[in-house]
């Protein structure tokens, strides 16, 4: 079965939706944020703290990271990723076309695709278009990326304008080489292409447009939050979902704070992805629904109170922030997961509150009225 998008409520003073996606592994309810599992696990996360405690509908993973390790020969044997993990629900690979720009070292972007050296063992590779579609097919996940350039910011002009039509070309490769085989086990995957364009309006345009004439199942935007100020990130966002079909759903990639989130859905995104919660988490920063705690300051020492009693949640409530403090400072294992499940557990609660403000009509109000609470360091 192919990849289904309804939309079930239009916000009538946002361009917000809420909708559901369905795939064979189940429904997703947008506006979504997924949590990223890079190597094929949600750092620090369990399983079933994932499924019951977060309840996240789907993970994302990454092509560069998996294709490395543990390698396609394993992750075919095992049956494809979600037999791998054990995640039966939904999951979306990036196609390596951001991290092999960020990660990879010596990088080489020719024609044909990109060669680079490994960041784990210095190992020699070369990603073409086609070799990321056969890797994404042998990880089996439900929604998969082209492989894009994401250029830096800033990029000059002719840069830009070079990068965004090699981008297209791959695309078409991409495509060919999708359409020419077939998912390994028995679920459909679905191909979201990548808008790019840097920050220049008429080759965000020019690539909107491109990308939607290819008429997939989904889109995306990518080369946004790579350091541009907010203000234009959002200006950018609205240029793309203004030109993306309105009946399929639109993925942000790697945006972004509680704010970025909440002002890219009033944009018309509807799936967000970013390590922050998790990366943050691991370093002691936990957000809140009243704002965001950096549990190292002597500030938390002998506050006995729940970390969030308002969010709800087994990590959330059942340890304090004192407790948590003290097994950062202890540097123990458990307190990067705790605080792992705390903040994925704040960041699908916001999404979820959003969806019921778009579905009730004052989504605009609750958003402008939220964002300066969650956003106040505490
Ligand atoms: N392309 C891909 N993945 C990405 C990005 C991109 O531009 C970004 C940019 N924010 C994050 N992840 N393939």
């Amino acid at each position: 079965m192919g990849l289904k998008f309804e939309i079930k409520h239009k916000d009538p003073q946002t361009k917000a939706r809420a909708g559901k996606i369905t795939t064979d592994h189940g429904e997703i309810q947008t506006p979504i944020f997924m949590p990223v599992g890079t190597a094929g696990t949600v750092k620090a996360v369990h399983q079933r703290e994932l499924k019951e405690d977060i309840n996240a509908d789907i993970i994302l993973g990454n092509t560069y990271h998996l294709y490395l390790r543990p390698g396609t020969e394993i992750l075919e044997k095992a049956g494809g990723l979600h037999k791998f993990n054990g995640w039966d629900r939904p999951i979306l690979t990036d196609s390596g076309g951001y991290q092999v720009f960020s990660l990879a070292q010596t990088r080489k972007i020719k024609e044909e695709g990109v060669t680079f050296r490994s960041h784990i063992d210095g190992s020699k590779h070369l990603f073409t278009p086609e070799r990321v579609m056969d890797i994404q097919r042998s990880i089996g996940a439900d929604i998969i990326m082209a492989f894009d350039e994401c250029p830096p910011y800033p990029s000059d002009y002719t840069y830009a304008k070079n990068s965004m039509q090699l981008t297209h070309r791959w695309l078409q490769r991409c495509v060919d080489r999708l359409d020419e085989t077939v998912p390994l086990y028995g679920h459909h995957q679905a191909l979201f292409p990548i808008v790019q364009g840097s920050t220049y309006k008429d080759l965000r345009t020019q690539s909107a447009e491109k990308i939607a004439s290819f008429e997939r199942e989904g889109n995306a935007i990518g080369g946004l939050s790579v350091g541009e100020p907010a203000e234009m990130m959002y200006e950018f966002t609205e240029l793309c979902c203004d030109i993306l079909p309105e009946d399929k759903p639109r993925y942000l990639m790697g945006v972004g704070t509680p704010a970025n989130i909440l002002e890219n859905i009033a944009l018309g995104v509807d799936m967000l992805d970013c390590v922050m919660p998790t990366r943050q988490a691991r370093h002691g920063h936990v957000f809140t629904t009243q704002g965001i705690m950096n549990l190292k300051n002597k500030k938390w020492e002998d506050d006995f109170e729940p970390i969030d009693a308002t969010l709800g949640g087994y990590a959330s409530t059942f340890y304090s922030r004192s407790y948590l403090r003290h097994m950062f400072k202890a540097n123990e294992a458990l307190a990067g997961m705790v605080a792992s499940v705390h903040n994925l557990t704040f960041y699908l609660w916001l999404v979820r509150e959003a969806r019921q403000h778009i579905i009730d009509g004052d989504f605009r109000e609750w958003k402008n009225a939220i964002i300066p609470t969650l956003m106040q360091r505490l």
